[in-house]
């Protein structure tokens, strides 16, 4: 991938999301990714056998099957385990977090950090709100005693990425890049967008159960389309641009990054979160090129919260008529 062309930024700004086909070489960034993950699943699931959670450790099943089959016997999720950001609150000195080198890379890929800069110009900086996304297929999941689904694999529910993060950020020029570690379909569970939706404002977002939501009387939800990408493409998104996730109703796993994006110096909307540069044209020498440097930082973040006081990222009190 090189820079985007004129048509995509243009279609991009119109639109509020754009696909652009093969941001990288996914044998270079999303296979290391899924190899370094076996890892930290194999530690998860000895650590869970150890405790009595589950009746084998399940090596013989590759990623997908074998989370899939931990979560269900367990009756839990543990997708911190695997994140590369820490959670909104309840940070705690063994607070599990994976920032590896695989992962590392994908932030700072080339093709990646071309899309970056072609949207928030020369001095990109990676912001700290950035996720993997593990939802096990519905049919085969933990639920609670209601039937619903529990802890993070549940889809997620309409949002604009500015309604997650504080007000501070609202003119930060901040740009997603999801994509997927498999193809993502509409039976797996990819993400829908209302095309031109970023054109308004922040609008309410109501905290209810299933997560910080829209009420779908704020927007035309049914202007949304689903965006099915194959592995090794991305989906561009603003910050204000409606969208969600479908249901997986497949029989597999479905996967993604999200990684943000935004010019240096501006906000980030979780200023407690370290972010940094990957990309400097005015100092080079000032980008992060050490994947080390980068798991100490949300390391120290984590043991220093885990102690002090935690922040706050939510600006929605659901006072708001609309969330009635
Ligand atoms: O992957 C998902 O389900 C949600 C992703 C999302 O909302 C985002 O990348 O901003
Ligand atoms: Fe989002």
């Amino acid at each position: 991938m090189t820079h985007l062309s004129a048509n995509q930024i243009q279609k991009f700004n119109q639109e509020g999301f754009l696909v652009v086909n093969n941001i990288f070489d996914s044998e270079n960034v999303i296979d290391p990714i899924i190899d370094e993950y076996a890892t930290v699943l194999d530690d998860l699931a000895n650590y869970l056998y150890s405790k009595g959670k589950i009746s084998s450790n399940y090596s013989e099943l590759e990623f997908g099957d074998r989370v899939t089959k931990i979560y269900l016997e367990s009756q839990a999720t543990y997708n911190q385990f695997f994140d590369f950001s820490l959670p909104q609150n309840g940070i705690e000195s063994d607070t599990p977090f994976w920032a590896g080198p695989a992962v590392f890379n994908a932030l700072t890929s080339k093709g990646i950090l071309d899309v970056a800069e072609s949207i928030v110009g020369s001095e990109v900086y990676s912001n700290p709100v950035q996720h993997v996304r593990v939802k096990t297929p519905e049919s085969i999941s933990p639920r609670d005693e209601n039937g619903n689904l529990i802890g993070d694999i549940k889809t997620t529910p309409w949002h604009q990425d500015s309604g997650v993060i504080n007000k501070e950020a609202d003119n930060t020029n901040l740009l997603t890049i999801w994509f997927p570690l498999m193809d993502a379909s509409v039976e797996n569970g990819c993400l829908q967008v209302v095309p031109g939706s970023h054109r308004g404002d922040i609008l309410t977002h109501c905290p209810q159960e299933s997560g910080t939501q829209i009420p779908e009387k704020l927007f035309n939800s049914n202007e949304a389309i689903p965006i099915p990408i194959k592995k090794g493409d991305a989906l561009l998104l603003t910050k204000t641009t409606v969208h969600s996730s479908l249901p997986n109703i497949s029989d597999r796993i479905r996967w993604s990054f999200d990684l943000r994006y935004q010019p240096t110096g501006q906000a980030t909307g979780r200023s407690a979160f370290p972010g940094f540069i990957a990309r400097s044209k005015s100092n080079p020498s000032s980008e992060l090129r050490n994947s080390k440097i980068w798991y100490e930082m949300w390391k120290n973040t984590r043991d220093s919260l885990a102690v002090g006081k935690q922040p706050k990222f939510n600006r929605w009190d659901g006072k708001h008529p609309v969330c009635a």
